[in-house]
């Protein structure tokens, strides 16, 4: 069982966040609790504060997977307004359109997706375009070393070192479970990185930029590893 959590146990910088927060704006700042989950996903998340053992984790659920954002809302994109633009340390720009990166050569990799607060979906499949096949048409310039990624929540990001980003299991995913992404899976389009803990897997991706060091993502700021890798045992 991991240590790493997304609940306020799993820090000092949560806890204390959401503690001041409450104190300091009563019930509204409830909506600026760090994560927001709903329904089911919000009452097991709440048993799991008062599970030291992480087992209410294992719970069964619909699907199996739970619904993350750090965001309250976020904007629905579909493929008249969804757009993708890679950029920064390239010698060529673009912003791509959703059919566009459906033209591109599709990859399919049927990956673990596990969550640091302890539940796991094994074998699940995932398609779209191989994210090195993105950074070649890019072109990447000597002095990009990194990647990062954001997303059109407006708060979330991640990084990859260059050499994670060219992985062949890293993806820019169009499809989870053999069908478009919906919207509450991240869709229209999000990062999977299949050998890494699924934080690292961005939901709503919007934004590729190659820089020269690595920018600690979302969850990074908050103590969890930028490396992310999965133990291959898992
Ligand atoms: N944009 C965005 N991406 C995100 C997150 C998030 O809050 N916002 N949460 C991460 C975490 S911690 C996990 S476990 C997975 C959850 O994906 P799911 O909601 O499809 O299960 O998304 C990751 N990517
Ligand atoms: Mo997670």
């Amino acid at each position: 069982m991991t240590d790493r959590r997304h609940s306020a146990e799993s820090g000092p910088p949560i806890a204390r966040r959401v503690m001041l927060s409450m104190l300091g704006a009563g019930a509204a700042a409830l909506a600026a609790a760090p994560f927001v989950q709903s329904g089911w996903e919000r009452f097991l998340g709440a048993a799991s504060q008062n599970d030291p053992t992480g087992l209410t984790g294992l719970l069964p659920n619909p699907g199996g997977f739970r619904y993350f954002s750090v965001a309250a809302s976020v904007p629905r994109k579909t493929a008249a307004d969804y757009r993708l633009e890679i950029g920064g340390l390239v010698e060529r720009p673009r912003t791509y359109t959703l059919d566009e990166l459906r033209a591109l050569p599709q990859t399919r990799v049927v990956g673990n997706v596990q969550c640091t607060d302890g539940w796991r979906v094994p074998n699940t499949p995932f398609a779209g375009v191989l994210l090195s096949h993105l950074l070649d048409l890019a072109g990447v310039r000597p002095e990009g070393k990194a990647v990062r990624f954001t997303c059109f929540d407006g708060v979330y990001s991640e990084s990859l070192t260059m050499e994670q980003a060219r992985r062949a299991d890293v993806l820019v995913a169009l499809d989870m479970l053999d069908e478009p992404l919906t919207h509450e899976r991240g869709g229209p389009v999000r990062l999977y990185v299949a050998p890494m803990y699924f934080y690292k897997s961005a939901k709503w991706l919007s934004g590729i930029s190659v820089t020269d060091t690595v920018v600690p993502g979302y969850w990074e700021e908050y103590g969890y590893d930028v490396d992310g890798w999965l133990d291959q045992a898992a």
